[in-house]
């Protein structure tokens, strides 16, 4: 099968030094970047999960890391955030540390609730921050989280 290569932005546990980085431990570090755009990035639910909000203009220009993954670990990507479930993975445009716009991948909430945009925003996710909201890995959760029950 032919292989493509597609551009990821990470901004939560799948950093570099966070919890699910071994995701992607074959994906090639391009550079560290910023969304274009700014979105609220909150840490919900009982197991405090990173998500940015798709609600373009609210919060910061969110801060993290773009990688060049294959189709496999594109698909466990997916398979991961639940997408389309619970992340939605859409296009979207960053800024390169060196200045160069990027289109990428990036793993948004589309559904959520109001309530959400009255928590704190971040501009940059670690699960060790002083915020104490550390991460509740997915495989350790007695509960699906899905929009309805963020
Ligand atoms: N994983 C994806 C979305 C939020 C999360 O924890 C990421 O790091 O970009």
């Amino acid at each position: 099968m032919e292989q493509s290569s597609y551009t990821v932005f990470v901004y939560g546990t799948l950093k570099r030094n966070q919890p699910n980085h071994h995701y992607l431990s074959t994906a090639e570090f391009i550079t560290e970047a910023a969304c274009c755009q700014k979105f609220p990035l909150v840490i919900a639910s009982k197991y405090n999960i990173p998500f940015a909000i798709e609600k373009p203009g609210i919060g910061y220009r969110i801060k993290g890391e773009l990688f060049s993954v294959d189709d496999a670990t594109l698909a466990k990507l997916d398979e991961l955030e639940n997408h389309p479930t619970l992340y939605e993975r859409q296009v979207h445009s960053f800024e390169a540390a060196d200045g160069k716009i990027i289109e990428a991948w990036i793993y948004l909430l589309r559904e959520y609730k109001p309530e959400m945009l009255e928590l704190e925003f971040y501009e940059s996710y670690s699960s060790e921050g002083s915020h104490g909201k550390r991460y509740v890995s997915r495989y350790i959760r007695d509960t699906e989280i899905k929009p309805s029950n963020i």
